[in-house]
């Protein structure tokens, strides 16, 4: 029954999980749960309770009805799985919200008053405009009044024993269209995989929006990077390159693919960054809010918010979902396929919301599928851009350190090295110097306050922390020193790296470090006088945006140019390869 709301709770908790280190899911309680459950001030469940109130409220205003029509006009909007699901929640609690908001109460408070946010720390946390306060009145009273207006509510929820956004929390993945969703989230390779090769059929749930799409799932020897000169009557790579040239006797693949080709699959080994974490700002702009605008939530999440097939490494495709993802698209991938079309479909995008340095090492790395014997060589990114700095609320104890920060990266590349075919490339990707989004975005508008122009970024990391739920407690912080120790602590990890590389040789590929280039990117970007937020996703105010991947791309290629040896020579047969090929079966 509390489907819908569920839902949007799923959504807006993973805004604040994206880049934050998650407990491993081979824990017990799933990392989804405990992370709704952290309860400082109410955590997650408070903020996605202002939140919803406050779309609710502006959707009644932009729409000119009653708060009880706007939450069944945001109930109609929602998947029509969900529906009916959303209906019952409202029935629950909605009362309540719709008395406090028709008596002028903020969002903030009615959450309060419903005992959704709590008082931990004695500070009142918001992120809509604070409530005129009468005089003499504290927040406190304030709070109390708007709890004794609806004491029946209250009254009749602790005679049912019901916590809503607890109890019914404890059991999410136990309901079935989200079990579906948490089994996917729970791992790192697809849900849907005949044979076991790490290829699917599947779109999402860690399918061929991820990795190539197996084009025969119940053989474990076809699959996407398979090394082949033969491919006379299968196509065992899923390349869509397959015959004999009659002319020659030769397979095409050995006559137009062959080794010296330096055919290369490309894999990045991130975080959300590199998964391409996005949430569509249409989701909650109450002006934009329509009957289209939720329609590819659950695809949206069956993806975990992350738009792979349209990411600076693995991108693939232009975009099919333009409700809630516009813009260019290149990648890595893209590149690399450009200059040899044997590479079609060798790509995977092992990125995972959260993961830092440990995370990679002990688990994330090892969901790559290549074999060093049967496969082709890779151009693999690794790229961890922030996680390992990014918490630490509000100490520094949980930032990675520079030792450690070494051993994981380490025990990653030897990994990586036991299982890529020799002559195999690997970039180090530095992490990011993370003030910049405060520069850019702290005094912007956020999509949630763009009805009244009364909710900036600053305003929104801050109610973030004040609920222990930021993605970046030291960069999306208004207390410059936390931001500049947090640059610190990177720049340190960053020198790591470089040790890393400089102490240590791989057997199968070369290694090369680069540092990010978002600041190169925004300053490029403005030079075509283009607005820097433009290159960082809206509602996260963390991640880099469409723009920014496409963007990102650009420059790694610039700088990968430099290079000697990094970037394999292009094929001489493409045009051959086009002209009997086509599109070689496309992606899907
Ligand atoms: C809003 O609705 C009310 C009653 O339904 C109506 O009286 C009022 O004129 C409407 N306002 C606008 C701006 O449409
Ligand atoms: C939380 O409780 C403390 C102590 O009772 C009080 O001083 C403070 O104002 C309360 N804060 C909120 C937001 O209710
Ligand atoms: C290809 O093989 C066929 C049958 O084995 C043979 O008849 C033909 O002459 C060969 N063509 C070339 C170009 O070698
Ligand atoms: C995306 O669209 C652009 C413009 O139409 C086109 O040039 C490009 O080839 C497309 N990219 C992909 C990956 O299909
Ligand atoms: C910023 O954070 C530092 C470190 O916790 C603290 O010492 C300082 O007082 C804070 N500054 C402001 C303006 O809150
Ligand atoms: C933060 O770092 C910048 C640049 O390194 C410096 O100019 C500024 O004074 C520092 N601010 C604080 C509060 O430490
Ligand atoms: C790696 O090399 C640096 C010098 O480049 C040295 O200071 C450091 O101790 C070495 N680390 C390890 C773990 O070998
Ligand atoms: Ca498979
Ligand atoms: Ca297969
Ligand atoms: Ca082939």
């Amino acid at each position: 029954m509390k489907l819908g709301v569920i839902l949007s709770l799923l959504l807006l908790a993973a805004s604040s999980l994206a880049l934050r280190s998650s407990p491993s899911p081979s824990r017990q309680q799933h990392w989804l749960k405990s992370a709704l459950l952290k309860d400082v001030n109410g955590g997650t469940p408070c903020a996605v309770c202002a939140v919803l109130t406050g779309l609710v409220e502006q959707l009644a205003e932009v729409h000119n009805t009653t708060v009880t029509q706007a939450i069944d006009m945001l109930c109609q909007f929602l998947p029509e799985e969900l529906q009916d699901a959303c209906t019952a929640v409202v029935k629950a609690v909605a009362p309540a919200v719709i008395e406090l908001l028709e008596a002028s109460e903020t969002p903030d408070v009615v959450c309060y008053a419903i005992g959704i946010c709590k008082n931990d720390t004695g500070e009142f946390c918001r992120v809509f405009p604070p409530p005129k306060l009468d005089a003499g009145e504290s927040i406190a009273t304030r709070i109390g009044k708007a709890r004794s207006r609806i004491s029946p509510f209250l009254a009749m929820k602790k005679k049912s024993g019901i916590d809503l956004f607890h109890d019914v929390l404890i059991d999410i993945c136990k309901i079935p269209v989200i079990e579906r969703i948490c089994n996917g989230l729970n791992d790192h390779t697809p849900v849907e995989d005949g044979d076991g090769d790490l290829f699917s059929t599947a779109g999402t749930l860690r399918g061929f929006y991820w990795r190539g799409k197996d084009c025969d799932d119940s053989n474990k020897d076809i699959y996407p990077g398979r090394h082949t000169l033969d491919d006379a009557t299968v196509d065992t790579n899923c390349n869509g390159i397959l015959g004999v040239d009659p002319a020659t006797n030769l397979t095409y693949e050995s006559e137009w693919c062959d080794l010296s080709r330096r055919q290369m699959g490309t894999i990045v080994l991130g975080d959300s960054a590199s998964a391409h974490f996005h949430i569509p700002p249409s989701w909650v702009t109450s002006k934009e809010i329509s009957s289209e605008t939720y329609k590819d939530l659950l695809f949206a999440l069956e993806n975990e918010l992350d738009w792979p097939m349209l990411s600076s490494s693995t991108g693939f495709m232009n975009s099919s979902w333009p409700t809630s993802i516009t813009g260019k698209v290149d990648s890595t991938y893209l590149r690399l396929r450009e200059l040899n079309l044997c590479n079609h479909k060798d790509y995977q995008s092992i990125a995972w919301n959260g993961a830092r340095a440990k995370d990679m090492a002990k688990e994330v790395a090892k969901a790559f599928g290549r074999s060093r014997l049967h496969d082709n060589p890779v151009f693999l990114t690794l790229s961890l851009i922030g996680n390992d700095v990014c918490s630490g609320h509000p100490n520094m104890d949980h930032m990675t350190t520079p030792d450690k920060f070494y051993e994981y990266t380490l025990e990653t590349l030897k990994y990586v090295d036991q299982n890529v075919a020799p002559g195999s490339i690997v970039i180090g990707m530095g992490l990011v110097d993370g003030r910049v989004l405060y520069e850019i975005l702290a005094k912007r508008t956020h999509p949630i306050g763009s009805l009244h122009d009364d909710v900036t970024y600053s305003t929104v990391y801050d109610y973030l922390n004040c609920l222990q739920i930021s993605p970046c407690f030291g960069w999306m912080n208004s207390n410059e020193t936390w931001r500049n120790r947090t640059t610190e602590r990177a720049f340190e990890l960053n020198k790591a790296f470089k040790q890393v590389l400089a102490n240590n040789t791989f057997e199968n590929f070369k290694i090369f470090y680069i540092d990010p280039p978002l600041p190169n990117a925004i300053k490029d970007w403005m030079k075509m006088g283009r607005p820097a937020w433009e290159l960082i996703e809206p509602v996260d105010g963390f991640h880099p945006s469409q723009a920014g991947n496409a963007l990102t791309t650009e420059l790694v290629f610039q700088i990968l140019a430099q290079l000697d040896g990094v970037l394999p020579p292009p094929n001489p047969n493409n045009a051959k390869i086009k002209a009997k090929f086509g599109d070689q079966g496309g992606y899907l």
